[in-house]
């Protein structure tokens, strides 16, 4: 190809590509244009990687996930490709701003949240580490609802970003393949044979993944579902339109929507076809490329490391075990060990709604020859472990962790708290029948997403003091401690943080109407709106703030900006409430004459990557405060600490390993441990007894249960306060004393530049351990058996 430059190849392609005239193209013209001339500069690479890796016979990583949630592209792939100081010049000169055009792309919001967020950073530490991988997962038409807010209250709307054209993804015409539901099983001549009655096509669409520097590219492979035949020509010439395109219209159901609910599975037929749609689709696949690379059944394990992301994808463990013994004939036991050798799983949680069971009546009518399997696999495991007492089948429902753990040769948690209890708890007996099984991988987030791209300024410090090391080896960042006495260091890393600061609340300003005072502690949390998460911890807090600051209005008030954004699932009634309260008081808070230079509050609406990426950067404080033992391990805590802004925070999930890190006075600690979390239920009236102990919460609750943010509806928030002041599960007012005391702690410490600039700059300089890069390190080496073929 030759390269003519970008002055050149962008109006090329808006003009060629899009047949638009450069004198009518919009912003959003110009940024597809610029999409594909990006676009160019990585295909070479990409199609060089996959070679590579055939030509290696190297064993592959395929990640299958149902979420990924991988937000803006361009930005992504300008960064890996380094091409910034290019692209900007080459927009100046057709009169374009780079961050308008990079602004203009919707997010690709294909998750809910922190499990999809994973799965797109380990995709691009694939990629920075040379391993080739595919990522696997589903083409969503809609992807996370858009929220809005009327009078304080969620409002969720349909995400349409494939409405637009998406530039970085290529329809792949030679993969499309078949897969059916329902139907029989019948016996054939002593053999087991399912004739489906529904079937759909699976066709593929890739999308690059770049990693640093440009040097190697993997493909996110999504499915989407399309009918096996067009649309019925003998109906719609007989005038039945509807019904000619009813076929189509149900077999593009499956691949309609990404289900918006992270807590609870709600049984719906639906989700479980989207399971064993995209699944069963990406085992095709690596079968298909494994046999054509060709290779005896058997070796699939050194050639193949499927790793299941969460259950989602657990019916992989029956499905590959039906492509070996019922399409392949393979022995069972042996497809069962082969299958065995190729998967491992990731639990992301302990919560029991959260852990996936299907009624076996439904199983048998979707998927009737997998529910046979999983009895056989059920009984293999019973006769290998004569003494287990958990069955894959209880009480007529099938348990997808537990058919993930005994058809994975590895099962991790996400960090090592979390971990610990899953040997404790759910996996209590698995565990024992199977210790060498269950793992640790302590998540990671990408550096070159959330600091050298999302923090232009701290990176340029950090480059112009250690050089540009750290980018793909974060633990370099160790080398600036040295640099933490010294002040002239400090006032650099103070000054980023300020600018980031400015900028944010210039943002707000323009887009939401909303004055800041950058000078104000920037105090926020920024996550899916869950009660063990706590975010109505945090609200009540912050009323008893105010409270106090009216009784004393004369006090030395650190000032502080409270800043929320998440969404809850739409069916998660009190997660709804949490987000209505925090507008609530926000809107009298706000208003408050008497105490509003101190103090406000902000929920930004529609959070998403896009929003976390100006968010971070510009944050003092980061709020991790659920309740000890519910959070897995938080990808979100990681990119805070990066970016310099210090943790106020339980022991819960990889906090405790950040504070390890960080060190005790680097972190504003608070709150009961794991164990006493579970001695405090205990007690009756737990509740109660911390309300008569503490004024301040007492006070907050009764301002929520008088109405005093609800005046137009004084009693709404009874149900709320009832819930707090009754069993109180997630221990709301048993931590608040602790937070109270925590929080006075930060306005102290913010409060004095020369303690809080180092801590913030210790936060830098002691976390980057929580690279997704040494995430990826341990899953190949502790999970996969993977190599890097070194992207030299
Ligand atoms: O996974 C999250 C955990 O809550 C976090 O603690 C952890 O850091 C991340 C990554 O390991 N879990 C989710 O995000 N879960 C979901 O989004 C989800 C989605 C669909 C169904 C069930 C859960």
């Amino acid at each position: 190809m030759t390269d003519t430059g970008f002055r050149d190849s962008i109006p090329r392609h808006l003009i060629y590509a899009l047949g638009t005239d450069p004198q009518n193209a919009t912003l959003g013209d110009w940024r597809i244009a610029l999409s594909l001339a990006v676009r160019d500069r990585l295909v070479d690479a990409w199609l060089a990687s996959a070679r590579a890796a055939r030509q290696a016979g190297a064993k592959r990583v395929y990640y299958l996930s149902m979420e990924f949630l991988i937000g803006r592209l361009l930005e992504d792939a300008i960064i890996n490709l380094r091409l910034e100081e290019e692209v900007r010049a080459a927009l100046a000169a057709l009169g374009l701003s780079a961050d308008e055009v990079i602004a203009d792309e919707p997010d690709a919001a294909l998750g809910n949240g922190g499990l999809g967020r994973l799965a797109a950073c380990f995709m691009e530490s694939l990629a920075t580490l040379g391993v080739p991988a595919f990522g696997y997962g589903i083409r969503y038409e809609h992807g996370l609802f858009r929220q809005s807010f009327v009078e304080g209250r969620q409002v969720e709307e349909p995400e349409d970003w494939l409405t637009q054209v998406h530039a970085w993804e290529f329809r792949r015409r030679d993969v499309r393949l078949r897969l059916c539901f329902g139907g029989e099983v019948v016996d054939e001549g002593g053999k087991p044979v399912w004739h489906g009655a529904e079937a759909v096509m699976a066709q593929a669409y890739d999308t690059p993944m770049i990693g640093w520097q440009g040097k190697w590219a993997n493909a996110l492979r999504l499915w989407s579902a399309e009918p096996l035949h067009g649309f019925d020509l003998d109906r719609f010439n007989r005038g039945d339109y509807a019904a000619a395109a009813e076929p189509e219209a149900l077999a593009r159901t499956i691949s309609r929507v990404l289900y918006p609910d992270d807590t609870t599975e709600r049984g719906k037929e639906l989700r479980l076809k989207q399971e064993y749609f995209f699944t069963a689709a990406s085992l095709q696949d690596i079968l298909r490329r494994f046999e054509a690379e060709g290779g005896a059944l058997a070796d699939l394990p050194k050639k193949a490391a499927i790793q299941l992301n969460d259950t989602h994808p657990a019916i992989a463990g029956p499905e590959l075990v039906r492509l070996l013994h019922d399409e392949r004939g393979m022995a069972l036991d042996q497809a069962i060990e082969t299958a065995r050798g190729c998967l491992s799983y990731t639990n992301h949680t302990l919560l029991p709604e959260a852990l996936e069971r299907w009624s076996e009546d439904l199983m048998t009518r979707l998927l009737p020859r997998h529910m046979q399997l999983i009895e056989r696999i059920d009984a293999a495991h019973a006769a290998e472990k004569p003494d287990r007492k958990v069955a894959l089948v209880q009480e007529g429902e099938v348990r997808m962790g537990e058919l993930a753990f005994v058809m994975a040769h590895k099962v991790n948690g996400v960090s090592a708290l979390h971990t610990g209890l899953m040997k404790q708890t759910v996996f209590e007996e698995l565990h024992r029948l199977h210790p060498d099984r269950i793992v640790n991988e302590t998540n990671g987030v990408t550096p070159r997403r959330w600091l050298f791209s999302a923090n232009p300024r701290l990176s340029r410090l950090i480059s112009g003091t250690i050089g540009e090391g750290w980018v793909c080896d974060l633990e370099r960042l160790c080398e600036l401690e040295p640099q933490l006495d010294d002040a002239a260091f400090l006032d650099a890393y103070a000054g980023a943080k300020r600018a980031n600061k400015a900028d944010l609340a210039g943002w707000l300003a323009a887009e939401h109407g909303v004055q800041i005072d950058p000078e104000a502690l920037f105090d926020v949390q920024i996550k899916r709106i869950h009660e063990y998460k706590r975010q109505h911890l945090n609200i009540l807090e912050t009323i008893a703030l105010w409270q106090e600051i009216k009784a004393n209005p004369n006090a030395p008030w650190v000032p502080r900006v409270k800043i929320f954004a998440g969404k809850a699932a739409p069916g998660y009634v009190f997660a709804k409430e949490i987000i209505r309260l925090i507008n609530d008081v926000a809107a009298v808070v706000n208003a408050d004459l008497e105490t509003n230079r101190f103090l406000k509050v902000v929920f930004l609406p529609n959070y998403n990557v896009s929003l976390a990426e100006r968010l971070i950067p510009a944050s003092d404080l980061s709020e991790q405060i659920s309740t000890a033992g519910k959070e897995a391990s938080g990808t979100g805590n990681m990119k805070f600490a990066l970016n310099g802004a210090p943790t106020i925070g339980t022991l819960d999930g990889a906090n405790v390993e950040i504070r390890d890190r960080v060190g005790e006075k680097n972190f504003f600690l608070f709150g009961m441990t794991t164990d006493e979390v579970v001695a405090r239920r205990a007690v009756p009236d737990h509740a109660r007894q911390a309300i008569a102990a503490d004024k301040r919460l007492g006070g907050a609750l009764k301002a929520v249960s008088q109405g005093v943010f609800s005046p137009r509806d004084r009693h709404c928030y009874r149900g709320f306060v009832g819930n707090l002041t009754g069993h109180d599960y997630f221990l709301v007012c048993s931590d608040f004393t602790a937070y109270w005391d925590a929080q006075r702690r930060v306005d102290a410490a913010f409060a004095e530049p020369a303690v809080w600039w180092p801590m913030a700059a210790r936060n830098t300089a002691r976390t980057g351990w929580f690279s997704s890069d040494r995430t990826i390190r341990g899953y190949m080496a502790d999970i996969w058996g993977a190599s890097s073929l070194d992207p030299a």
